[in-house]
């Protein structure tokens, strides 16, 4: 007899949910078992009877009810008998619910700078009919409705979906084929689970990053007036996003992470990702005006690798160590994307028989796009197009998209023919979510339900990140000129670390002054490793001439140049 009452309660729970939403989903035993009405079966197994108790009181379980044992024995629950009002009351709550499913990312608020989202009727529920007033709303039982946000009825619930699809995270996964996929993610999305709130420690560190990512910004702007940095500044969360994924994928037992991307905040991402030393990026800059720098090293110091070149660094974690490389890449967008598929696949297979086992789960691919290069590039589509066939598959692939809402200096309207820059994706079953780069705490859990849903499904995910561009397209242009709107909005918003400090502040999480200081840490750290390294210049190379290494934030224990692009 199949065990309702031991280890597998857990189990037999998703089952029981599964078989809610369609009975043949699930295996013909469990389906007898469920609609057993055999008052023995139940009385021996108190799993079982509490299932079909809830589903008596709450999920109407299209089971026969229990004849005897525990079920049979509670009162019968008060049930309004049923009018026509009622019933079309539920018909429309029912649409309702699949509006906010289907079309709650066009009501939700992705863009920083508070552009309005269209929004769509399906989601006004006095827009439905019957009209879905307050009132009528009350009537309805959520159990009914199929929802996983808690409530007793519509109008408990109806806040809470709301704000689930129409917050700083919207979701499309509606197009998705696979209903397994789609019953996992409605789950996973509407229960909360991964968006529990960060602990005050945990906000910190949160803070503490997005500290080191704007002053290295900073700084390299100030020290470097006008030299090309194609900041990250805007997308700041990515980082901490990155961090997350990496701690996640070594959680998971991964080795590596294979990261590519192009020039949008690769330094930050070098620096704070994969620990390159804030020396070797000082040298870079250095090297691009003054001849010192490039012969203080046999290695040179031109600065036009910087947005090339690849790097390795050793990452440590709870988990235990990590390697994360970022593969080096030419100029042309998006032509590193196989490439990394390429490594990744390489690092999964054991090659140590002759039949090459490939685990999925050893090395996490990672691809960061441009939102214009996204459905502009032809390789996007190619490289979706391996992520499921059997001798490319990675496992999946967490894509996550730096969109800026800007490519160079063309807006979205005149760089694409979708609304979303991550529209392509949706051809090939992949959940899209969007996350507004503006709430730091919502891209964080976005990262965990993406690499959820990756180690469950070992399919591909796009997580959309829509922030803005705070400065020019590489700081020798002025955005001004082509985006003048957008770049007197940007110049009044405060950065996305202003914003959490002071909801840190308002917290009691930290004060002013500590949330001060994590930022003028960093400056004096960049400007001791900056005079440090001018002090270099003019004396003799060391005796093995190379780059120094250092470590960008404590978590690095090792990191080396790997070669580079064009
Ligand atoms: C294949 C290719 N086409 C054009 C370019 C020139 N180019 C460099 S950056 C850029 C804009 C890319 O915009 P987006 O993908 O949104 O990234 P962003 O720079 O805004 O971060 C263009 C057109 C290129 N490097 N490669």
């Amino acid at each position: 007899m199949t065990d309702v009452d031991g280890l597998n309660a857990g189990y037999a729970r998703d089952l029981f949910e599964e078989y809610l939403e369609n009975p043949e989903a699930v295996p013909s035993e469990w389906r007898l078992l469920f609609e057993s009405g055999d008052s023995e079966i139940v009385a021996t197994h108190p799993g079982l009877a509490r299932l079909l108790e809830a589903a008596a009181n709450g999920h109407p379980a299209p089971a026969p009810a229990p004849a005897a044992g525990p079920a049979a024995t509670a009162p019968p629950p008060q049930v309004e008998p049923v009018s026509d009002e009622l019933l079309g009351a539920v018909a429309a709550a029912m649409a309702l619910v699949k509006a906010h499913r289907m079309h709650g990312h066009l009501a939700a608020h992705l863009d920083p700078l508070g552009s309005e989202p269209p929004g769509d009727p399906a989601l006004e529920p006095e827009r439905l009919i019957p009209k879905l007033t307050p009132e009528l709303q009350a009537r309805v039982p959520a159990a009914v409705l199929r929802m996983y946000v808690a409530g007793d009825t519509l109008a408990d619930a109806l806040p809470r979906l709301s704000a689930t699809y129409t917050g700083t995270i919207a979701y499309e996964i509606e197009h998705i084929a696979d209903h397994e996929k789609r019953v996992w993610l409605r789950q996973a999305i509407e229960s909360g689970k991964y968006r529990t709130p960060l602990s005050a420690e945990k906000k910190k560190e949160l803070l503490a990053r997005l500290s080191r990512v704007e002053a290295f910004e900073q700084y390299l702007r100030r020290a470097f007036l006008g030299q090309k940095q194609f900041s990250i500044e805007g997308l700041d969360v990515m980082v901490p996003m990155l961090d997350e994924a990496i701690e996640l994928a070594a959680e998971n037992g991964a080795h590596e992470v294979v990261m590519g991307m192009a020039h949008r905040g690769r330094l930050n991402v070098l620096a704070h990702t994969l620990g390159l030393g804030y020396d070797s990026i000082l040298r870079e800059f250095e090297g691009e005006r003054t001849i010192e720098a490039v012969v203080a090293t046999d290695e040179g110091g031109t600065g036009d690798v910087k947005y090339h070149l690849g790097a390795a660094g050793t990452r440590s974690t709870p988990a235990g160590d990590i390697t994360v490389t970022l593969a080096a890449n030419p100029s042309h967008l998006e032509a590193v994307d196989p490439v990394v598929e390429g490594r990744a696949r390489a690092e999964q297979t054991d090659r140590s028989t002759r039949y090459g086992l490939h685990d999925p789960n050893v090395a996490l691919p990672m691809l960061i796009h441009g939102d214009a290069s996204f459905p502009g590039q032809g390789g996007v589509a190619e490289t979706l197009n391996l992520s499921a066939l059997e001798g490319y598959s990675t496992g999946g692939t967490l894509h996550l998209i730096a969109n800026n809402q800007v490519g160079f200096t063309t807006d979205p309207s005149e760089g694409r023919s979708t609304r979303y820059s991550s529209d392509l994706a949706k051809g090939f079953d992949v959940p899209i979510i969007h996350v507004n780069a503006d709430d730091p705490e919502a891209a964080m859990s976005v990262v965990s339900l993406a690499l959820a849903f990756r180690r469950r499904f070992e399919s591909d995910v796009v997580i959309d990140l829509v922030g803005y561009r705070r400065h020019g397209h590489n700081e020798q242009d002025e955005a001004a000129y082509t985006q003048p709107l957008m770049t007197a909005q940007i110049a009044e918003h405060p950065t996305v670390r202003d914003q959490f400090a002071k909801l840190l502040v308002a917290e009691g999480v930290v004060t002013e002054d500590e949330g001060d200081d994590l930022f003028a840490q960093v400056t004096s750290e960049l400007k001791q490793a900056h005079e440090a390294l001018k002090a270099t210049f003019g004396a003799p190379l060391p005796a093995e001439g190379k780059i120094p290494f250092s470590s960008g934030d404590g978590v690095v224990t090792a990191v080396w140049p790997i070669g580079c692009g064009s």
